[in-house]
């Protein structure tokens, strides 16, 4: 007879904190959760580097308010993950020790202010094709964290599109600046809904299992079609030269990113890794006496 948990399942209703659950759906949605977290939490780098030198107030404003979303993003996550009975500390060690993953497209880095606009909008539009359905996960408290992160992401993905938009209608240098960027992050951004569904170990039974509801290679089409009528708009190229409207599938045919670069990318060999690992744990060790300042309060506070 089928257990509780997938009976649960097969009617699509949630999972919660305290029903049982099989030791390996638990493993897999920590190991998930955890690397969405990171992935918030080490994406704030990338563009963090921009906001001292933001061409304007109200461009530092935005950024500034989009980073520090990253930040709440990312802590959400972590909440959502101690669910599951596992402590923050636990996860942010495993990160800072490199035993658990982050997205591999935090790796490059942001050579110009065009990089700002072009993370909203491509980086932001992958995490937005990508997380939309896990609005619909089987796991309670990660399908309500992502609720309201799709919110935010949104609100990101327009303040890229409308800064390059902004960038576009101005100096030759500047539209040049923004086709640079773009030939450099269209096909890091591929990359981001992880390896073809004939390599990905984990699809199959995270789709079984109402984690995911869609294949890498679903939402990486879904990304590729709904992008190349904005890069139209744009007045951008995207450098994919087999990019082509398929009319009988309905769809574009596009090539495939160098997979070799990607593998390297998530072993730790890619352009920023260490150096995105080496700023995390420096951030860490001088917020040493902010942890222990705050848990001496807590302490005093219960004694009161
Ligand atoms: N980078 O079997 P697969 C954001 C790993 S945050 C690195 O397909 P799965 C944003 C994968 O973990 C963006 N590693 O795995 C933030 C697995 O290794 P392990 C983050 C990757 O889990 C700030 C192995 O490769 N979004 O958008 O079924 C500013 C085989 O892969 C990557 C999320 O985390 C990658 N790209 O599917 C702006 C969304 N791809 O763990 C923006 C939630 C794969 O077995 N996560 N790997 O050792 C997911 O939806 C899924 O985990 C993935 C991968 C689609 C990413």
């Amino acid at each position: 007879m089928a257990s509780v948990f997938e009976q649960t399942i097969a009617r699509n209703e949630r999972i919660e904190p305290r029903d049982e659950m099989p030791d390996a759906y638990r493993a897999t949605l920590v190991r998930q959760i955890a690397q969405h977290a990171h992935s918030e939490i080490i994406g704030m780098q990338p563009e963090g580097n921009w906001i001292s030198r933001a061409p304007s107030l109200r461009r530092k404003l935005v950024l500034l308010a989009k980073v520090q979303d990253e930040a709440g993003h990312g802590l959400y996550l972590y909440s959502a993950a101690e669910t599951l009975g596992v402590s923050r500390d636990e996860l942010d060690e495993m990160l800072r020790t490199g035993r658990q993953k982050y997205s591999s497209i935090f790796n490059y880095p942001t050579l110009t202010y065009a990089d700002v606009g072009t993370i909203g909008w491509l980086v932001d539009g992958a995490a937005i094709c990508n997380q939309v359905p896990l609005c619909r996960t089987s796991y309670g408290p990660y399908g309500r964290a992502m609720i309201r992160i799709c919110k935010e992401e949104s609100f990101h993905q327009r303040q890229g599109y409308e800064l390059l938009m902004t960038m576009m209608g101005g100096t030759d240098a500047q539209r040049a600046m923004v086709q640079e960027s773009v030939d450099r992050f269209w096909w890091p951004a591929l990359m981001m809904f992880g390896p073809p569904d004939d390599d990905s170990p984990n699809t199959a039974q995270s789709m079984a299992w109402g984690i995911k509801r869609n294949t890498n290679d679903e939402l990486r089409q879904k990304f590729v079609d709904m992008t190349v009528p904005q890069a139209k708009a744009l007045g951008v190229t995207l450098p994919d030269p087999d990019l082509v409207w398929n009319e009988e599938r309905g769809a574009h045919d596009f090539g495939q990113p160098d997979w070799e670069e990607f593998w390297q990318v998530v072993k730790g060999n890619g352009p920023c890794n260490a150096q995105r690992l080496a700023h995390r744990r420096r951030a860490h060790d001088e917020g040493a006496w902010v942890r222990e300042a705050a848990s001496a309060y807590a302490a005093r506070s219960q004694h009161d």
